[in-house]
């Protein structure tokens, strides 16, 4: 058996699973923990796919995703929030102070400002400026995400074994106005099951969306598989549909059981997995489907 408690989260988010582990060190709960973690990217404007500096859509407006649940199965939801840095926060106040899962658009950007969330300009200088050089071609094309710089997706298991999850993220760049990705989608982009584990995924929404496929990973791991071979799975359901064209796209699954067993695959090479367990941090590059 594996030590618990343990943080893992999408890509090399060392900042923000550091972050993650002090918060449940310093006794807070798994919940504070994801949303502290994730706090931390939303906040780095060098992160231009999640909070603020994100880049924004074809109309140069920056829109967010993002969803949380708890190991009780309660989750909250925001989608094409705008003007506000920490969507992660405002999704738990969905979860936790409203009757409802998902908040959208400017209803989602009212309820923030009741509950004191600051207004603020997401679009940075330099955002804008590559927005600014997007427009000259206005190609429209969503990009493999090879960089180590991106949507952040987290899960906690504490020292009970109890679950906890977040995803937040600006989506695509450059997506159409309204694009909604499979982030704040319950199921989708994030699922937590506190009986089995829970998954979290990355790259190209759409496809994710199709396939449910964070939900696709728990229930795997439900059935038997270990994290690693859900993660496989899930991503074997994307390559193998008829006319599927994941040579163009990346889409990246991590995973953990109640055990504290981790697992990650991506169809395209350098997606890797934050994780800190043990005090000790690390990234962990993912195995992957398309070998040259
Ligand atoms: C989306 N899955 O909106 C997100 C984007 C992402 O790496 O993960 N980028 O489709």
């Amino acid at each position: 058996k594996k030590s618990l408690p343990l943080v893992i989260a999408t890509w090399n988010f060392h900042n923000a699973t550091s972050k993650a582990w002090e918060t449940l060190q310093s006794g807070k709960s798994a919940l504070d923990a994801i949303e502290q973690g994730c706090m931390v990217e939303e906040a780095d404007v060098k992160n231009v796919t999640v909070g603020k500096g994100a880049l924004p859509d074809r109309d140069g407006n920056v829109t967010l995703d993002a969803c949380i649940m708890n190991s009780k199965g309660d989750c909250g939801s925001v989608v094409y929030l705008q003007n506000i840095t920490h969507a992660i926060s405002v999704a738990r106040k969905v979860m936790e102070d409203t009757p409802h899962v998902m908040l959208a658009g400017k209803g989602a950007e009212q309820f923030a400002y009741e509950k004191g969330f600051k207004k603020e300009n997401l679009l940075t200088e330099s955002s804008k400026k590559a927005w600014e050089e997007w427009k000259v071609k206005s190609e429209y094309k969503p990009i493999i995400n090879i960089e180590n710089h991106d949507t952040i997706g987290m899960l906690t298991v504490d020292k009970n074994g109890d679950i906890c999850g977040g995803c937040t993220t600006s989506g695509l760049a450059y997506k159409m106005a309204g694009r909604v990705g499979d982030s704040p989608i319950i199921g989708a982009g994030l699922f937590v099951d506190n009986e089995v584990g829970g998954a979290v995924a990355t790259g190209l929404g759409e496809e994710v969306a199709k396939t449910v496929g964070s939900f696709l990973v728990v229930e795997l791991m439900r059935q038997g598989k270990t994290p690693q071979e859900a993660c496989e799975e899930a991503i074997k359901r994307i390559v193998s549909k008829p006319n599927s064209n994941y040579k163009d796209f990346q889409v990246a699954y991590i995973a953990v059981n109640k055990k504290g067993e981790t697992g990650s695959y991506s169809i395209h090479k350098n997606f890797s997995m934050s994780k800190v367990q043990d005090g000790k941090s690390e990234n962990i590059q993912s195995d992957y489907f398309l070998k040259e």
